[in-house]
């Protein structure tokens, strides 16, 4: 019993190879797959035509010039000589026995079949799908299986469709399957359906190159949905199952997308007049049901007063936030952030700052900070604290993150200093000048750079969009060297003003003198007559404990760092501020120091004499003092192979050996003179490349930019 396997293809390079090949190794053989070229521009149709070469089954149709998936599939249609019809998309892929299944459980006078779709982010997803041996086949209301409205996953006799010249509609790029769908739906009221004839639609991660339908502009799909609704309504007017469910379908699309729409819309005359037209055509059965805030809504677009519309929208949302803000107290925050702080007038002279989300007092907006209330006391200075009062001179006011009085002052002050990304839901109103000043030269790969996020609660896709509307906010970010600058303006697709001024936060490594140097021993409780070996090691993006959490085991053999080092050094462990763990150094008291809550490591690299790190980019700071560098890079392979992908060849470019072991760390510390000697030239070459724009005044430099003040 042949099968034809319709794809419409339209620039699908990444993903069409994929696509075919799980037809290709479809268990029932008999198939033809008729791949319809929309019109692609990339690589997708060298690669089908490749796999078409070795395979009679794959026919390729070329549409002139591109149409639109439904016109695609339509010719798709007419090429088919199958006695069923199937329909998969080019990004997606099915199951190795997908048609089988159904072919072998579709009878006679069944004209449709239909199995299950599963969303996937990666092929190797595909196995945590059992199959039964023996399928459950169970009888459905045809409608409950087109809920998405969608055509995938179900096997269609050909004569069925072609006997009622079923079609998609070709004048609607986001929409056609509907004709498609609610025809099949009035002619057929039950189905056969089995879940383990399994269709997998792919989540793309790449929403910014790449964009499928849900993340195509509300604006498009509006006049999308309206276009088909006008198409079909004249066709369902006289059969009242049908008008009614296309009505009850209009109203969801005009709860979950019109109106959302509205929120980031001023200017929707056009998208307005269209939905006045449709809305004039909703069946009394519908409009009835609604709620008395919708019909009026509904009565003042049917009579297309906008301005009356958009009054009863405002308070309808203001009702609706508030109630959901009343469930919740951060949405209460946020409301209170949004509807009233936002509307109270910036103040000129307020500024925000903030190092690595409130923990602590340190990093570039520290430097900066420093500089400013010392030459400038005449700004209100307010430091976000996560819930621990921070120790910080000149004592300026201090605010809990995600607190009443945070919302307040980030809705009035007018600058706002960070080192790393805002969330989203806080937003900026445009007077505000967001200075982002980073925390670091990059080694990581980062935003857009970065292949596969695998941090928890994002996906990549999400991750990137998230990255860019983020750093689109951004008016000025700071660059430590040429490096990062150039890294910089890819990865964050930042086009704002870059200031190329060396790192404040590197200011105080050209400034302090011995003196200080004993204070800050003295401060961190550690003897000031021993030398100080610093292991300040990063996190790991796939040992998390939850989200923003993550785990560290301490990969040191401390007892024989104590046993070898402890006459003549002191260890200091710094684990990264977002390693959630309390290292256990019971027993280590007067040799290892746990300073990992200490607030800035600036003043850590100060007092130490060696430092042992990895992946962090701690070492570029670390470079300024032109001190020894230790890496221990004990889980290189994983890290590079697995964990997320490095800018730079750490293997050749950094200016020391790197280490395996602890055992190797320890004797690296004992000969640390020879390692120096070795490494001088490469030492030199590394400091010119990420340390020569530091010049101890880098603060003064952001802050005459940005404030425009002179010192
Ligand atoms: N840091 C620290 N203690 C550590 C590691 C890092 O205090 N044990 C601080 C340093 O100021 C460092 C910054 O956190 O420069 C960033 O740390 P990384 O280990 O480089 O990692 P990450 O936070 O992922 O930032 O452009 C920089 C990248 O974004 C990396």
């Amino acid at each position: 019993m042949k099968v034809s396997v319709i794809v419409p293809v339209f620039n699908t390079e990444d993903y069409v190879k994929d696509c075919i090949k799980s037809i290709q190794d479809q268990s029932h053989y008999d198939i033809e797959i008729i791949v319809v070229d929309d019109g692609s521009v990339d690589k997708s149709m060298v690669y089908v035509k490749e796999l078409a070469d070795e395979d009679p089954r794959i026919k390729i149709v070329e549409l002139p010039e591109q149409s639109g998936v439904g016109y695609a599939r339509n010719v798709g249609i007419e090429y088919a000589s199958g006695t069923y019809l199937y329909f998969v998309d080019s990004d997606d892929v099915i199951h190795h026995h997908a048609i089988k299944t159904l072919i072998d459980h579709i009878d006679e006078d069944d004209v449709i079949i239909s199995g299950s779709i599963s969303t996937i982010r990666s092929l190797d997803e595909m196995d945590q799908f059992v199959q039964n041996e023996v399928p459950k086949i169970k009888v459905r209301k045809t409608s409950s299986i087109y809920t998405s409205r969608t055509v995938q996953k179900v096997l269609y006799s050909r004569t069925f469709v072609e006997d009622h010249n079923i079609r998609f509609l070709e004048n609607t790029k986001m929409y056609s399957d509907y004709a498609f769908v609610y025809d099949v739906i009035s002619l057929q009221p039950y189905t056969k359906y089995t879940r383990d004839s399994r269709y997998f639609r792919r989540k793309r991660n790449d929403l910014i190159q790449n964009p499928n339908i849900e993340e195509t502009s509300y604006y498009e799909k509006c006049l999308n949905y309206f276009e088909m609704y006008l198409t079909l309504e004249p066709r369902y007017r006289e059969n009242d199952a049908m008008k009614y469910r296309l009505d009850v379908d209009l109203m969801n699309f005009y709860r979950k997308t019109f109106l959302n729409y509205m929120r980031e819309q001023d200017d929707f005359d056009q998208v307005f007049r269209r939905l006045s037209e449709v809305f004039n055509l909703l069946s009394h059965r519908v409009y009835k049901k609604q709620n008395p805030l919708v019909k009026r809504e509904i009565k003042a677009i049917q009579e297309l007063n906008q301005y009356r519309f958009v009054k009863l929208i405002r308070s309808h949302h203001l009702l609706s936030d508030l109630k959901r803000s009343i469930s919740k107290r951060t949405n209460l925050k946020k409301f209170i952030y949004n509807r009233f702080f936002q509307r109270m007038s910036v103040k000129s002279d307020y500024i925000v700052f903030e190092s690595f989300m409130g923990k602590g007092y340190s990093c570039n907006p520290k430097a900066i900070y420093e500089y400013m209330y010392k030459h400038h006391p005449d700004y209100r200075y307010i430091w976000v604290n996560n819930g621990n009062h921070l120790s910080i001179p000149g004592n300026p006011k201090q605010v809990k993150r995600y607190s009443l009085a945070y919302y307040y002052y980030m809705a009035r002050s007018k600058y706002w200093v960070f080192n790393t990304r805002l969330p989203k839901h806080v937003k900026k109103r445009d007077e505000i000048v967001y200075l982002q000043t980073w925390h670091g030269t990059p080694l990581k790969r980062l935003g857009l750079d970065i292949e596969e996020v695998q941090m928890p609660g994002t996906d990549t896709g999400r991750y990137k969009k998230n990255f860019t509307q983020e750093s689109s906010r951004w008016d000025y970010l700071i660059s430590p060297n040429q490096y990062s600058s150039e890294i910089f303006t890819r990865a964050f697709d930042f086009d704002n003003q870059l200031m190329e001024y060396g790192y404040p936060r590197n200011d105080i490594l050209y400034q302090a003198n011995q003196s200080y140097i004993d204070q800050i021993k003295q401060k961190a409780g550690i003897p000031v007559d021993k030398k100080v070996v610093l292991y300040a090691p990063t996190w790991r993006d796939n040992q998390f404990i939850e989200k923003g959490k993550y785990s560290f085991e301490l990969p040191l053999d401390l007892d024989h760092f104590r046993e070898e080092l402890s006459d003549e050094y002191v260890l200091v462990l710094r684990l990264h501020y977002l390693v959630a763990n309390q290292l256990d150094l019971t027993g280590y008291q007067d040799f290892a120091y746990d300073l990992s809550a200490f607030d800035d490591i600036a003043e850590l690299y100060l007092i130490s004499d060696i430092l042992v790190t990895d992946y962090s980019s701690v070492f570029f700071d670390y470079a300024n003092l032109k001190r020894p560098i230790l890496f221990y890079t004990y889980d290189l392979e994983d890290y590079k192979g697995k964990i997320r992908g490095l800018y730079f060849d750490i293997e050749t470019e950094v200016p020391s050996p790197l280490l395996m072991t602890s055992e190797e760390v320890i004797d690296a510390i004992q000969n640390i003179e020879d390692i120096n000697e070795r490494y001088q030239a490469k030492y030199d070459e590394f400091y010119k490349r990420f340390c020569s724009w530091e010049d101890g005044k880098a603060a003064e430099n952001v802050v005459k930019t940005v404030f425009g003040k002179e010192a």
